[in-house]
């Protein structure tokens, strides 16, 4: 142990701890910037310095590790002096336009220069910004970037992808595009890690509230919302709610208030995308189509535009079923269409996800009978639907629960845990199980692919299945740095696999980069919970069993995998 003080309290702390970390645990929390534990810890911003006594000098507090004996002030005169310039500097390269940005009430910069009392900003302003292509799903404002680097370390590290780099020296030093590129040529997976790690507003969502508020307004337009599983666990903590009390029924009023016609729970085509998926990879397995590959899961839209880029290879062993918000959408556009007497135009659908990459993911077309368009419509964030929640000025409390809307009503809890990791694979193989011995397993009986925390066991679960004395062999990641790794080792053949689900954002849909942002903090796991919670409490637990996905294939998709079914629920990659 160490012995050191701080602010005055003589503390113990474990040898290698930073000076930053030392004063947390002993609660004297240190302000900064561009840190992120174990991602970024390269003093950039200079936010975190402290004074060490005797030395008659200022230290960064993150990277600097606790030595015996050390006395450290935490906010001397000359500690503040410091930070505030520091902070003033970093201003003086900021556009500083609080009211019209996206973080605005949720910004580190906004925080701490308010906490320091800033109240003028003593340097000459020097801000360039550079274009940028408006109609991409991520959009970056280099006037509002502060160089803290914690995009460019997320992408690297987390997501190995390398898409931002740092251009220029000296003053002139900026993030970028690697290589001066274009972010649309560039291979980004729109997993929006680099915008819920950033610290201001420099990186967001593309805003597609308007084009809903449009279609809410335009008269002729029948507007028809679904809410994906993720969406639940997080939607409250942006607006004071405790998990507990923002339930998925209270998005369903809040979306009915603001003039939505219909709304829907993106559960209910999860449930469908099992029963495609589930016999697709029954299908597949059987006929020893998977000798050398395993079949992957494709319904996160990070993760296809991932495999297209960097393992174009792998694409054919992608499952051609389409996601739950695309299953929607044609669903929406035809079996509902033609339930209320609507022509698909007639229809506008709207998808609230946890996601950026799922605004690049509706952009695929529609084809069925003489129809070809959009099942998707426009797709927002959870950030996106709070947004819209602000400005319809609906409070919270006075929110109630609703019942999502028929004949598309009925969700499992095998479609709720869709939102965590290794969520997809569970729910496949409680119906793969079901398909396969013509009963169904005890509904637990395949957790082990469930995560034992965030990003433990670097993102991979592994489990080996029994079913009917076939042995089944699974696999499950998330983050596409883990993805990169697990990949890796199966083209080397040091793993084998019959089924793996891989979702982009590190703990599945729950840490997606539409979710509301809390700096530093990764929230995914505790999520996660949230919908485990959900499906151990729920009446039906097998996706074979909702009610109103069997009335779907009665009445209209006649069976799983159906020319019907292939044509409206199926894709090519
Ligand atoms: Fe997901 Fe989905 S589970 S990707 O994470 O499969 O975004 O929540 O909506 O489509 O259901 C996201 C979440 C979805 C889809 C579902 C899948
Ligand atoms: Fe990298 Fe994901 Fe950001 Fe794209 S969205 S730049 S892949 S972190």
């Amino acid at each position: 142990m160490v012995n050191l003080t701080i602010d005055g309290k003589q503390i113990s702390v474990k040898e290698n701890t930073t000076i930053m970390e030392a004063a947390r645990q002993n609660g004297i929390p240190i302000p900064k910037l561009c840190y992120l534990k174990g991602i970024n810890e390269i003093a950039a911003c200079r936010v975190c310095v402290v004074e060490l006594e005797g030395k008659n000098r200022l230290i960064t507090s993150c990277n600097n590790v606790a030595e015996e004996g050390m006395v450290i002030h935490t906010n001397s005169p000359k500690v503040r002096k410091d930070r505030r310039t520091n902070v003033e500097l970093i201003l003086s390269q900021h556009d500083c336009q609080c009211v019209t940005c996206a973080r605005s009430g949720n910004c580190s910069l906004q925080k701490i220069a308010n906490d320091l009392n800033i109240l003028d900003i003593p340097f000459e302003k020097e801000i360039e910004r550079q274009p940028w292509n408006q109609d991409f799903p991520l959009i970056r404002d280099s006037a509002k970037c502060i160089k803290c680097m914690r995009c460019i370390q997320v992408c690297d590290k987390v997501q190995k992808l390398s898409v931002w780099d740092v251009e220029g020296t000296g003053s002139r030093t900026t993030v970028n595009v690697a290589g001066h590129g274009k972010i649309e040529d560039a291979p980004c997976s729109l997993c929006g890690q680099c915008i819920t790690h950033c610290p201001v507003g420099a990186l967001r969502e593309r805003d597609d509230t308007e084009k809903v508020w449009d279609a809410i307004a335009d008269e002729k337009k029948t507007v028809v919302v679904q809410v994906a599983p993720a969406v639940r666990t997080s939607w409250g903590e942006q607006i004071g709610l405790k998990p507990e009390e923002a339930t998925i029924g209270k998005i369903m009023d809040s979306l009915k208030r603001m003039g939505v016609d219909y709304v829907f729970d993106t559960v209910f085509s999860a449930d469908l995308t099992i029963m495609e998926e589930a016999n697709e990879f029954v299908q597949r397995f059987t006929s020893g189509e998977l000798k050398d590959r395993p079949m992957f899961t494709s319904c996160c839209p990070g993760w296809v535009r991932f495999a297209k880029s960097q393992y174009p290879h792998l694409v054919k062993y992608l499952s051609t079923a389409k996601s739950p918000q695309e299953m929607f959408g044609a669903v929406m556009k035809t079996y509902f269409a033609e339930k209320i007497g609507k022509s698909p135009e007639e229809i506008y659908t709207v998808s609230v996800m946890p996601c950026v990459a799922k605004k690049a993911e509706r952009e695929k077309e529609l084809f069925y009978n003489e129809y070809a368009g959009h099942g998707v419509d426009t797709v927002i964030t959870t950030r996106e639907l709070v947004k819209m929640m602000r400005s319809a000025h609906i409070s919270p409390d006075t929110l109630q629960d609703i019942e999502s809307d028929s004949p598309m009503h009925d969700g499992t809890g095998a479609g709720v845990i869709f939102g965590a990791t290794g969520g997809v694979m569970e729910a496949a193989l409680r119906t793969a199980y079901a398909i396969i011995t013509g009963e169904n397993p005890e509904a637990d009986a395949f957790k082990a692919v469930r995560s034992s925390g965030f990003n433990a066991n670097d993102g991979v679960m592994e489990a080996e299945l029994n079913i009917n004395g076939i042995k089944v062999r699974t696999a499950v990641v998330s983050g596409l740095g883990n993805t990169r790794n697990l990949l890796d080792k199966m083209e080397k053949g040091e793993v084998k696999y019959d089924f793996v689900e891989v979702m982009a954002c590190p703990g599945g849909c729950v840490g997606g980069g539409g979710q509301p942002i809390h700096d530093g903090e990764e929230l995914a796991f505790e999520r996660g919970k949230t919908l485990y919670a959900l499906d151990k409490n729920a009446d039906l637990r097998f996706s074979h069993e909702n009610p109103d996905i069997q009335k779907l294939y009665d009445e209209y998709m006649e069976k799983p995998m159906s020319h019907k079914a292939h044509m409206l629920l199926h894709t090519e990659h």
